[in-house]
């Protein structure tokens, strides 16, 4: 931003200053702070999402069509269409509401009633002075320890307004908060891969698709939907990752699927398909490594000086010190996959220059720090780490891994605020009392209570009194809803910003109505790891009902705290947005892309205007990226960031942790539930994977769902043999059940799932039947009402929702209607 701009800037807040908050507001929201930018009422608008950049076709002030902006891949991503039924959806919060206990007395909220109380409307300026009063008392009585802001959730796609670091902004400005560690995506891989290979390796760069393409001969994929899961992104979906997909499936190269699951990915790739038992994987690949060893079909010059401690692994794998050698045949009474097929599989990877694909459902499952160190093992015996088109990805199923990197700017975004805006010490205090992220339960119900984590004792908060929540559904995303809902009703109070009465929202006792995307200004790069443009997010229409941005919201909270000038930095959203837009210009100025590479980059006030995405090209180098390639080449001059420097097949760090459930090597460890224990508590193996109609929990309650639901419900996987001995047919209403809760959905028979495997996806909207009820039927079919809360391991304490055995019938009973999808306020 230049220096006159933030002058005039400041010379305007200070006249805004001076009128009432809820005037204030109003003009930040009008034209004025949109520099002479009008709304385009008649015409089109160019924005980004999740699902990737769009085009509005804006109608006297309504949005009649939504299209992607351009199409790469022939895959079809239907989420493109929605932004309609996303702004006009029926249950849309347009007003700021209080529970109606909470608002008679917050001191005696009765948070038992918390889902089942009246919801009173009350004024925007209302709801931000109760908010405000009630953080301030809480903070005085139990200081930043009692406010819990981890607040973890996919929210929307935007450089400014990303809800969840607006959050955190304000909190570190105001007095503090308890903060999360690690997420529900990759929990447990990414504190175990550091420890093995000195980096995340679930959120890195993949080895370009063009070397995939040019050189591997075969491709495995091992447990991931990427047909599904790159309809997605972080940032605004490139559409890149689907196409490769489409190259890769072009090229004719020998493709080898390994999932319960036979799913959309294996069946557009017409894979060959392998079927573990669920949770089964590091056994199979135990019987992999045996096979190679047995053959000496294994790279004992990369063991050697790539990788450390093959030869402390090397006893457990024969079974020296437990009599268990674990040959294929071992592997085949575990994982339920042929000793055959295991030894072929293992010859085909050493035999061919094979990039093995994994996604990260097998890490969310009891032991789930064990896939992936496996697979590293497994890679390194095979010798291809670091060779073109060899070795394994953790990120080829994600936001476009190995799409290669264009050179470009990158916009930045708006930040927690707390180095440069007095906020440090706070976060010391989040820092001090964040525990990982899928313990919230565990947390809630046990204050003070101190647990194991990755080597270090964390305890948790004495007291959480306050929780805000943003951009997020835990009622549907956290495992075992049941013992979810009890620990929500302890903290006093429950703040969530959201933009539909979603199961979180109804739970709370102050919703805050947050704007779609559509409805306010932003900016976002195009593909997280292609950085392949930047689109403008111009607001499309204006805010429904009251529905504020989440900035905004912030900044007036802020306001009530007397730090608003830190919070803005006297600045609009529009300027925030300038600045980013202007850091990225100067990049692009200084690497001389417009002359080099015919880079169309103007100044804001121009590109801001023309309303259109800047575009960026991939370099030579980013097209032959090899990960690993460079430690490959010298792994003393480009050593790892593991303590040796090298690949640790086995762990002195872990080892010193003395872990009974992550030892300092890959083992298989009996899951809690499994088909293969003795004494199942329940019949069939039930897999949540990402959905196929939906962002996690998101566009449920659009149009899509009326498509895809059976039954009216969210469906649920079943193979036609199990169906069969259980006298259920395709399209029929069944009752899915375990000691944790039950659940209604639509069969959906099939032979693509393996025997003993049922499959519901995460993210249908809880939809309690009785809510007074303990462990009441959910009607819609939420996977977590199912799922096990417990961690991981000690070590990285993630979740495990895809360990989890469920029984499943007929429904014999009267079809419940939904109510999850009706507004809660009959007045609205
Ligand atoms: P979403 O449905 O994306 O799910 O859980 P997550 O909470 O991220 O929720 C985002 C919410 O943010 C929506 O309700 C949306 O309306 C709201 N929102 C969107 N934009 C905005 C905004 O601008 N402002 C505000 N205030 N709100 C906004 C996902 C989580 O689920 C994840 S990431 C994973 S990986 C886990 N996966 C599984 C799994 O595999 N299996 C099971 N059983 N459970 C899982 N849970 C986890």
């Amino acid at each position: 931003m230049t220096n006159l701009s933030r002058r005039n800037a400041l010379k305007n807040l200070g006249a805004i200053m001076a009128l009432p908050l809820f005037m204030q507001t109003k003009l930040f929201s009008s034209e004025n702070a949109k520099k002479g930018f009008k709304l385009i009422t008649d015409g089109e608008v160019i924005t980004g999402a999740h699902w990737g950049m769009l085009k509005l076709t804006i109608k006297n002030g309504k949005i009649v069509k939504s299209e992607p902006y351009e199409k790469i891949s022939k895959i079809k991503n239907p989420f493109l269409e929605l932004t309609g039924d996303l702004v006009y959806a029926k249950d849309r919060i347009k007003y700021p509401y209080v529970r109606k206990s909470y608002l008679q007395n917050p001191d005696d909220p009765k948070p038992e009633l918390r889902g089942r109380d009246e919801w009173v409307r009350v004024s925007y300026e209302d709801a931000i002075n109760l908010i405000a009063k009630e953080l301030k008392k809480t903070r005085k009585k139990y200081g930043a320890e009692g406010v819990f802001a981890g607040s973890y959730g996919w929210k929307s796609s935007g450089n400014v307004q990303n809800s969840r670091i607006l959050l955190h902004r304000f909190m570190n400005m105001t007095g503090g908060f308890v903060g999360v560690l690690g997420d529900y995506s990759t929990g447990a891989s990414q504190f175990i891969m550091p420890h093995v290979m000195g980096t995340l390796e679930v959120y890195e760069q993949q080895t370009s698709w063009p070397v995939v393409l040019e050189n591997s001969k075969v491709v495995v994929i091992w447990g991931a939907n990427p047909i599904v899961t790159l309809r997605i992104s972080w940032t605004v979906n490139d559409d890149l990752g689907l196409k490769y997909f489409e190259d890769l499936k072009k090229s004719g190269k020998k493709i080898i699927f390994i999932d319960p699951v036979k799913n959309e990915t294996c069946q557009f790739l017409d894979a060959e398909w392998i079927a573990p038992n669920p949770n089964t994987d590091v056994a199979m690949m135990l019987g992999m490594m045996y096979e190679l060893y047995n053959s000496k079909k294994y790279d004992k010059e990369f063991l050697e000086n790539y990788c450390v401690g093959f030869d402390k692994f090397l006893p457990y794998l024969l079974g020296k010190n437990d009599e268990t050698p674990k040959t294929p045949e071992w592997a085949e009474k575990i994982s339920g996959v042929s000793a055959k097929t295991i030894k072929e599989l293992a010859h085909t990877i050493f035999d061919n220059r094979t990039m093995i694909m994994s996604g990260w459902g097998m890490q969310r499952a009891h032991h789930g720090e064990q896939p992936h160190w496996a697979l590293a093992t497994l890679c390194a015996m095979t010798g291809q780490i670091g060779l073109p088109g060899g070795g394994f990805g953790l990120s080829y199923h994600y936001s476009g891994g190995g799409v290669p990197t264009a050179k470009g700017g990158v916009v930045g975004g708006i930040t927690t605020g707390s180095t440069n805006s007095g906020g440090a010490e706070w976060l010391e205090v989040a820092s001090k009392y964040s525990f990982p992220l899928a313990r919230i339960s565990d947390a809630l119900l046990n204050p003070g209570k101190t647990i194991d984590h990755n080597g270090q004792k964390i305890a948790y908060p004495k007291k959480i009194d306050f929780i805000y929540w943003v951009g997020g559904n835990p009622i549907v995303h956290h495992q075992d809803t049941n013992k979810f809902l009890k620990a929500w009703q302890l903290p006093r109070t429950i703040v969530v910003n959201e933009i539909y009465w979603t199961p979180t929202a109804r739970l709370a006792d102050i919703v805050m109505p947050a704007t779609t995307s559509y409805e306010r200004d932003d900016i976002s790069m195009v593909g997280d790891y292609s950085n392949i443009a930047i689109v403008p997010m111009k607001q499309a229409v204006k805010p429904i009902g009251e529905s504020r941005n989440d900035f905004e919201i912030f900044r007036d909270l802020a306001e009530k705290f007397g730090v608003k000038d830190k919070f803005d930095e006297g600045k609009s959203e529009l300027e925030w947005i300038e600045s980013f837009y202007e850091g990225a210009y100067k990049q692009v100025l200084s690497m001389n892309l417009i002359e080099l590479n015919g880079v169309d980059m103007k100044p804001f006030k121009e590109f801001w205007q023309e309303n259109k995405p800047v575009k960026f090209l991939s370099t030579m180098e980013s097209e032959s990226y090899i990960r690993h390639g460079d430690f490959r080449e010298d792994p003393i001059l480009n050593p790892l960031g593991t303590p040796s420097g090298l690949i640790e097949i086995y762990s002195e760090t872990i080892e010193k942790m003395h872990y009974d459930d992550c030892k300092a090597h890959p083992m298989w460890f009996e899951p809690i539930e499994w088909l293969g224990m003795k004494n199942k508590p329940a019949e069939f193996h039930l897999v949540s994977s990402h959905p196929t109609d939906r962002l996690h929990s998101q566009l449920n309650n659009t149009s899509l769902r009326e498509h895809l639901a059976i039954a009216n419900r969210e469906p649920v996987w079943i193979n036609e043999d199990d169906a069969k001995a259980k006298g259920i047919k395709n399209g029929d209403l069944v009752r899915v059940f375990n000691a944790r809760g039950q659940i209604l959905a639509g069969a959906f028979v099939t032979k693509n799932i393996k025997k003993g495997v049922l499959k519901l996806s995460e993210g249908a909207w809880y939809d309690p039947l009785n809510s007074s009820e303990e462990n009441t039927l959910c009607k819609n079919g939420s996977a977590n009402v199912l799922t096990i809360d417990i961690p991981t391991s000690k070590l990285a304490n993630g979740n495990i929702a895809h360990t989890a055995l469920a029984n499943i019938e007929k429904y014999s009973g009267e079809a419940p209607d939904l109510t999850i999808f009706k507004h809660p306020d009959p007045k609205a």
